[in-house]
């Protein structure tokens, strides 16, 4: 069922791409459909995100993105602080949002201390941590998703990326990139 859902949002989103190119967005016979975040890479910056000022976007060949060049790092600077990356978007009615996001997590660290809590607040229902990373997460990238649900009224889905780090214990970066929202 999962395979075939994600079937069908690839293939929305070429249609949708493929009626962009020659006919503009069309929004309104099809708006379930489609990737609709302008900057789910961070290939364009912080465009479209709210960033914390500890946050950097890298271009890094010895620790490569995703896709693309760039991504958002929580960077493992063992001190004590946190920072926030997050980003809201419109959720039409009657439709579901899914959240695909990529995390690698670099670390020192043996137990868990510093973590990344990745969160999705919808309008009518309470905000919600769906994913709390920490040093096993893994070095090699891996992908992870959340979702809204439907209902029938328009709605707003603001995904957060909440990282706190305490000094002390060895350090841990987590590398965030292709942080997709697909309605379907
Ligand atoms: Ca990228």
């Amino acid at each position: 069922m999962k395979a075939l859902v994600t079937a069908a949002s690839v293939a929305a989103l070429l249609l949708v791409s493929t009626g962009g190119a020659s006919y503009g967005r069309p929004a309104a016979d099809a708006p379930c459909a489609g990737q609709i975040h302008p900057n789910p890479g961070f290939e364009r910056g912080t465009t479209g995100w709210t960033a914390g000022p500890r946050i950097v976007v890298l271009g890094d060949a010895t620790r490569p993105a995703h896709t693309g060049r760039a991504y958002a790092s929580f960077a493992g600077l063992d001190v004590t602080h946190s920072d926030l990356l997050r980003t809201t978007v419109t959720v039409p009615a009657d439709c579901d949002l899914t959240v695909r996001f990529w995390v690698r997590t670099i670390t020192t660290e043996t137990s868990r201390s510093d973590y990344l809590n990745v969160g999705l607040a919808v309008t009518g229902i309470p905000p919600k941590t769906r994913f709390s990373l920490a040093f096993d997460g893994g070095a090699q990238w891996r992908q992870y998703s959340m979702s809204t649900g439907t209902a029938t009224t328009e709605r707003t889905a603001t995904a957060s990326f909440f990282a706190s780090e305490t000094a002390g214990n060895g350090a841990t970066a987590f590398d965030v990139d292709d942080v997709t929202f697909t309605l379907s």
